[in-house]
Order: structure tokens, then C-alpha cells, then sequence
């Protein structure tokens, strides 16, 4: 992929945001802090000291779980984590947003970033993905003539824009993306380079492959299946229907990602970079996996049902990160195994406080009923 050919600029900025920045705290702005990424990469840079603040949408019911661990009352000294509203559909909002935080850093993790729903509603994700990244480095190209200082700004890319290409993928595979999501990201990948080479932004794109934690939302294939083996453990479920189990993907852990992230925007320049474990399984594999790992036959209860295929599949993605250990020196930490490990033990602890709460007396069907029909 074409890195910026304007070095100099950064360099300037770089240097004079430097001094600026030297004795202060440093203020990260994350779109999209309510989902997996966004809380691991919250902890991760308040962690390092940064102020973190986060875009997240307004909704009839609080969306903040997955930061509540980490959010403090603003009325109380030393809150390092704060909230705004705003949505990637409300251009006004992100320039509001951008004025008022004034970040070092801004990460673009905002997303409807369900493949199999984006072909429902492809309209909307465009909007939001493609359309909505545009409205976010339009505010910031504004917003860093204005203030004539670097901001840093990194745009989750997905292996999804390869789609089709032949695995192993890197960054010099051509794109071929076989959803409304993955070419909704492959626009927002390249409005992305655009703005860099045309007014000399710093931005960079991780292509990241899938990866995947506790934090998972609930619909993702390998959540979808270690809910359901912590459930079925539990006597609380009997069936999982899932889809194409032979698709194969590259699936690391969320906890490791985030770090890889914030590493391309310590470099120097700006540049695109993959970011995997260079391994793929495929979900058979990863359904047999977690099922033996709660002591279960997965043939026993898992089914295939046609609703979850999708219109056009992703067969093979596997990614060839060597880029990423050379110049970022990142490699994952969590391996196949440790990642399923992790997720398993974590959804037996949730589905016997589901069997506690149901033995109290206060069970909630509806809320089974969501998780053993979701996409
Ligand atoms: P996620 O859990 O689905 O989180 C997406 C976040 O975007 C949520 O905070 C969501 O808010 C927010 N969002 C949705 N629509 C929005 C809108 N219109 N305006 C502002 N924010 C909006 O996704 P993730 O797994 O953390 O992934 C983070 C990013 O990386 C996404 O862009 C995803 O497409 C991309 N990606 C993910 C993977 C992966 O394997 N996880 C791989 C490659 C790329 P709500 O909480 O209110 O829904
Ligand atoms: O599907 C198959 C499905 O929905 C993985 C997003 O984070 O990663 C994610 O996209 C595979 C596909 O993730 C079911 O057909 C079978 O082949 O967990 P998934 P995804 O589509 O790979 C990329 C990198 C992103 O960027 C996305 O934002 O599993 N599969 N049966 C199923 N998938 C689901 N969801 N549900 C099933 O029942």
C-alpha cells in the first residue's frame, strides 16, 4: 500500500507536538470505546497514562458495559475515562467532539461490523463504515489546520477486505471484498490513504484479522459458540445452530490487537499494516475445541442451519504479519487454544449465574431466546 509521500510534515508536526506534549498527559479520542476493541484499548492506554476520551451513541438502554469497569464518576477527582455522544452519521457532532478534546490521537473503531448483517441493511453500513470514516477525517483535516499540530489518527481496517484473494494475505494482496461491510471498509481504507497522500495527514490503516475475547459480542461465530457450550454445560440449552462451518480465519485475541494499534502510531510515519497470527482453523475446528474443552460432544448438539450462510462467503483468510514483527515488533501473545480457554471458562462463569438466577426463582427466558437464535 502507498505511504504518504509528504515525511517532512510529520516530522515538524511531530517534533513541535513533542515539546508541546512532553510534560501533559496525552489525550487519546476513541470512536466506538462501547465495543470489544474500544475497552481493551481504553484499559490499555489508561494504562499508559493517556486521558481517554470516548464517542459512543446514545441508546434506550445503557451500551456502556463493556467500560464500566473503567468509567468514574466526572464529579470525583482524577476521572482519566470521559464519554461524549456522538455518532459517525452526525458530522457536526465528531467536529464538536474533535474541537472540544482536542486529541493526540484519534482511533476510528466505530463500526456496524456484523458481515452477515450488513447484507440487511447494506445502506446503513455504508453510511456508517465507508461514508462515516470520510465525515471523521474530513473533521480532522479541518480540525489540524486549524490547530497546526499532529493528531495521530489509526482506521480499523479489516481482513475482510480481502474477501476472496487467495490466502495468505498481506499488504500487497489486492482487495476483493464479498460483503456491503468488507467494501464499505475497503472505501474507508482507501479515503483513508487519500487524505494522507493528499494533505498529508497521519494516518494509518490495520488490516486487522479477527480477533476475539469474553468481550465478544454475542453473534460473532466464536462467541455464538462458547455461550452456547457454557450453556449447554449448565443444562441451560440443549442446541446450537450455526452456519458454514468450513470457513477457515486467523483469529487471535482483542487484548493483543489493541497494542498493535497503538504501536503504528508511535512510528515516525505513517503506513498500513496487517496485523495476525499467521495461523487459521476453521469453525469446525473451533467448535470441536470449545466443546471438548467444557468435556462436550459437539456433534451432539451443534446443527446446520441455512439461515446463517451468507449471500457471498469469505472461505480462507490467514495473515502474513511479518511487516508488523519487523518494523512495529509486534507478535500475539494468546494462542488458539489459550483464546478458546479463555472464552469458555469465561461463559460457564456467566451461564451459572444464569442457572443461580433462574434457581432463585428470577429466570429471564427471553434472554436464551435471543442468545440461541442470534446471527
Ligand atoms: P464492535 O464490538 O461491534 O464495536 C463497534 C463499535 O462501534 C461499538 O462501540 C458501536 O457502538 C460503535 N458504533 C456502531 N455504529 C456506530 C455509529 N453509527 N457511530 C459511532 N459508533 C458506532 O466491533 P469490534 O470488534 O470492537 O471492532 C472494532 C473495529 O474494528 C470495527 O470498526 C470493526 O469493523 C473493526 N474490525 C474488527 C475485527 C474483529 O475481528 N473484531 C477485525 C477487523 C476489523 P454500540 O456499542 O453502541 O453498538
Ligand atoms: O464469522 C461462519 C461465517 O461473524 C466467521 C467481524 O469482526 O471479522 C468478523 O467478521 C465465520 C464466517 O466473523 C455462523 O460464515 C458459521 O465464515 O464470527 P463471524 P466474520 O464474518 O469473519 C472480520 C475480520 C471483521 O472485520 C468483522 O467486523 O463463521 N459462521 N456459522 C458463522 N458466523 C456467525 N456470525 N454465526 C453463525 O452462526
Amino acid at each position: 500500500m502507498p505511504s504518504s509521500d509528504s515525511g517532512s510534515s510529520f516530522l515538524l508536526m511531530a517534533h513541535a507536538n513533542l515539546m508541546v506534549t512532553s510534560c501533559m498527559a496525552k489525550r487519546a479520542l476513541i470512536i466506538g470505546v462501547t465495543g470489544q476493541d474500544g475497552s481493551y484499548l481504553t484499559e490499555f492506554l489508561l494504562a499508559k497514562g493517556y486521558d481517554v476520551h470516548g464517542l459512543m451513541r446514545r441508546a434506550s438502554l445503557f451500551n456502556t458495559d463493556r467500560v464500566d469497569h473503567l468509567y468514574h464518576d466526572p464529579h470525583l477527582a482524577g476521572a482519566k475515562l470521559t464519554l461524549h455522544y456522538g455518532d459517525l452519521t452526525d458530522g457536526t457532532a465528531l467536529r464538536r467532539v474533535l474541537h472540544t478534546v482536542d486529541p493526540d490521537e484519534v482511533y476510528n473503531l466505530g463500526a456496524q461490523s456484523h458481515v452477515k448483517v450488513s447484507f440487511d441493511i447494506p445502506e446503513y453500513t455504508a453510511e456508517v463504515v465507508a461514508v462515516g470514516t470520510l465525515r471523521l477525517i474530513e473533521a480532522l483535516r479541518d480540525h489540524v489546520m486549524h490547530r497546526g499540530r499532529l493528531v495521530r489518527y489509526y482506521q480499523a481496517g479489516s481482513s475482510e477486505m480481502f474477501g476472496a484473494a487467495p490466502p495468505p494475505q498481506s499488504e500487497r494482496t489486492p482487495f476483493y471484498p464479498r460483503s456491503p461491510y468488507g467494501v464499505s471498509k475497503a472505501a474507508a481504507h482507501w479515503f483513508a490513504v487519500n487524505y494522507r497522500e493528499a494533505y498529508g495527514l497521519f494516518i494509518c490503516n490495520g488490516i486487522l484479522f479477527n480477533h476475539e475475547s469474553p468481550r465478544r459480542g454475542e453473534t460473532f461465530v466464536t462467541r455464538k459458540v462458547t455461550r452456547a457450550v457454557g450453556r449447554i454445560s449448565q443444562g441451560l440449552q440443549d442446541k446450537l445452530y450455526l452456519g458454514n462451518l468450513e470457513a477457515q480465519r486467523d483469529w487471535g485475541y482483542a487484548g493483543d490487537y489493541v497494542e498493535a494499534m497503538w504501536l503504528m502510531l508511535q512510528r515516525e510515519r505513517p503506513d498500513d499494516y496487517v496485523i495476525a497470527t499467521g495461523e487459521a482453523h476453521s469453525v469446525r475446528d473451533f467448535v470441536q475445541l470449545a466443546f471438548a474443552e467444557a468435556g462436550l460432544d459437539w456433534q451432539r448438539h451443534v446443527a446446520v442451519d441455512d439461515r446463517y450462510f451468507r449471500p457471498t462467503e469469505v472461505d480462507a483468510l490467514l495473515g502474513d504479519a511479518r511487516k508488523a514483527r519487523r518494523l512495529l515488533g509486534w507478535q500475539p501473545q494468546v494462542t488458539f487454544v489459550e483464546l478458546i480457554r479463555m472464552m469458555v471458562a469465561r461463559d460457564i462463569d456467566l451461564a451459572r449465574r444464569e442457572l443461580a438466577v433462574n434457581q432463585a426463582g428470577f429466570a429471564d427466558p427471553a434472554r436464551g431466546a435471543a442468545l440461541a437464535g442470534g446471527d
